[in-house]
């Protein structure tokens, strides 16, 4: 018996495998209510077994399949069928799609007898079935099968340990598979597609559910939602939401941050002794990191309800609601999902890019992700925005200015992106060529809580632990620079300062001074960045005053109204994102792109912020 011994997750698309994977593995893996979330293979060891290796590959509809993210999992199946350490597949079948995913079953079944690979089927989505108070006959599709079938609940975690047993007892006797002959001596699973299609179809009206689950209710979700009228004022309504929630839900959370760091602040501070220690503790680490920290908050509240929207089901109707606007601007809604991810953060948008079919609609795509409001810009937003648009509502108090200024400023980088994919798509011809737009539909679903909250904390946790690195590191460099030769008594006399004063030039035009080019210049390398070295900057400034918040010291710099807006254009269009470049680079194979990128929207953002400037200027009077 090999010493690792490798079991594969492989099923259609949506079928639970992910969250099975995380129920097996203990990992987080993302798991979405839409087609085509996994789009490269993961392994984790099982939490019972640390020997017993899980492997979640991601979905595909057939084995024949050519494209994309299906292709690294059809390939690595082949693969892993020829592997002397895989010693089980397991084939995950949506139970309220029996028939779809039965057709992708036999052909499994039939590549793993040609292996002679065990395989077993996981029934799953068992508590769907349960809660509709029906029933399928396992023991008779396992008999037709002639392969063991689990009954399982990904969700719940029914069934689960059966499976595991199974899984460890082809492990500890690795059997050959078992006969694909039945007791007529006829051949049961073919490899012509037409009588696979055939036989699921058989399978799933013997052994299968009876009626039709929830069909009902869901065609009439989709009635209203995919509706000519409604399901674009809804989808207009739930974005509207969305971005509102940013700000009223994360706010009473930034302020309890914010109230413990001021706590924390006065606790501490006197305990040190006066000085440059105490000083460095004042302004870089309550004064810059801490003016990041207040901002975790709406990245996890973002991530929170873009999981919820993804796991109801919702973005697949979303998408066939963007695809004809979309396809003005050259794209298509399969655009929509990486896009809409890249609100989260253009990394994973990047990746959900490899579900867009057509090459050319991809490399559309790429353009306009990073000009998407990841939430990297958040804390840069929301510093801006709280320091210059009042904290009133309009409406009764309903939608307040700083939330409309916020979905604004979204708006606007998500308008950029269309319209250099526009204008970019309108140079050639075969840009514009798309494939047909087939998309499947998820069902709805009610949101399964704990994965989102998980993968919602831990986004914030890696946003701390990462950015946070980058931040400490700048934050140090950036106080000792302005700390001295003068201990923090005169900030424009620091060698900072004198630096600074090199680089003004280039920001006055939109009416910035050197400490806005420091913390501009410093956020190319994370755009958080920014307001950690605002933070430590005016910590030096401010003196003894300096436990006043990042907000008030901005308005209290007598910083111009234009200058403001001026930094919100810039830090919407500027590609400040490192990890950004280098996955572009790996996804397209070249740094011609990421190059091309860097360049254009660096001039693109600067030559906007002043003119955004200019105008605002010239309007306050
Ligand atoms: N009710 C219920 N929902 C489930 C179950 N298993 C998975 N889901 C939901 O089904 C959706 C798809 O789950 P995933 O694990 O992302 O599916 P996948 O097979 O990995 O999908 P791809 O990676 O796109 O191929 C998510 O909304 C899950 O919460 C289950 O047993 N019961
Ligand atoms: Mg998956």
């Amino acid at each position: 018996m090999p010493l690792i011994s490798k079991t594969i997750l492989i099923g259609s698309p949506n079928s639970g495998k992910s969250l099975l994977f995380n129920q097996l593995t203990g990992l987080n893996q993302k798991v979405a209510n839409f087609p085509g979330i996994t789009v490269n293979i993961k392994s984790g060891k099982s939490t019972v077994a640390p020997e017993l290796v899980l492997m979640d590959f991601p979905g595909v509809y057939s084995l024949h399949a050519i494209s994309g993210e299906e292709k690294i999992s059809v390939d690595a199946f082949y693969a892993g069928l020829k592997d002397p350490e895989v010693s089980s597949v397991v084939c995950v079948v949506d139970t309220t799609r029996l028939e779809k995913g039965l057709i992708f079953a036999l052909q499994v079944i039939n590549a793993c007898a040609k292996h002679n690979k065990p395989v077993m089927i996981a029934a799953n989505m068992i508590d769907v079935l349960n809660s509709h108070g029906m029933t399928m006959d396992l023991e008779g599709l396992a008999a037709a099968l002639k392969v063991p079938v689990a009954a399982i609940s990904a969700k719940s975690g029914l069934g689960l340990d059966h499976l595991q047993e199974l899984i460890t007892s082809h492990r500890d006797s690795p059997s050959p598979y078992p006969s694909d002959i039945d007791s007529k001596g006829n051949n049961i699973i073919a490899s012509d597609d037409s009588i696979v299609h055939r036989q699921a179809q058989q399978l799933a009206a013997s052994f299968g559910p009876k009626g039709d689950i929830l069909i009902n209710s869901q065609t009439r979700l989709d009635q209203f939602f995919l509706h000519s009228w409604f399901g674009g004022i809804s989808f207009i309504l739930i974005m509207f939401l969305l971005f509102q929630s940013i700000f009223t839900w994360a706010a009473p959370l930034m302020d309890g941050v914010e109230s413990i760091l001021q706590f924390a602040a006065v606790a501490v501070l006197p305990l040190l002794p006066a000085g440059a220690i105490s000083d460095f503790v004042s302004d870089a680490l309550f004064g810059g990191i801490g003016a990041f920290l207040v901002f975790v908050p709406q990245i996890f509240i973002l991530t929170l309800v873009v999981g919820m929207l993804e796991d109801s089901g919702y973005l697949a109707r979303a998408a066939v609601i963007c695809h004809k606007p979309l396809r003005i601007f050259g794209l298509t809604g399969k655009s929509f999902i990486p896009m809409l991810s890249s609100v989260a953060c253009a990394i994973p948008g990047i990746y959900a890019a490899r579900t867009v079919d057509s090459p050319r609609k991809r490399w559309l795509t790429y353009l306009a992700i990073p000009l998407m409001p990841c939430s990297a810009r958040l804390p840069v937003y929301s510093l801006l925005i709280a320091a210059f648009i009042p904290a009133t509502g309009a409406f009764g108090g309903v939608v307040g200015w700083q939330g409309f200024a916020m979905v604004s400023i979204y708006l606007f980088g998500i308008l950029c992106g269309l319209l250099v994919t526009a204008l970019v798509s309108r140079t050639s011809a075969a840009l514009q060529t798309d494939l047909p737009f087939v998309l499947e539909m998820p069902p709805y679903r009610l949101p399964s809580w704990k994965p989102l909250l998980r993968n919602a904390w831990d986004r914030s946790k890696h946003f701390v632990t990462k950015a946070g690195k980058v931040i400490f590191m700048v934050t140090v460099v950036i106080w000792v620079l302005g700390y001295f030769p003068n201990q923090g008594a005169d900030l424009g006399q620091s060698w900072l300062g004198h630096m600074g004063k090199i680089i003004e030039p280039a920001f006055a035009p939109f009416g910035l001074d050197w400490k806005y080019g420091v913390a501009i210049l410093t956020s190319f390398l994370a755009r958080e960045v920014f307001v950690g070295t605002l933070g430590t900057l005016f910590g030096i400034e401010g003196g003894e005053e300096n436990i006043i918040s990042l907000v008030e010291h901005i308005q209290n710099s007598g910083l111009p109204i234009g200058a403001g807006f001026a930094l919100l254009v810039f830090f919407s269009i500027a590609l400040q994102c490192v990890s950004t470049l280098a996955v572009l680079r790996r996804e397209t194979g070249s740094w011609r792109l990421p190059t091309q990128l860097f360049v254009s929207y660096s001039i693109f953002a600067y030559g906007a912020a002043w003119l955004t400037f200019v105008t605002v200027q010239s309007i306050a009077g």
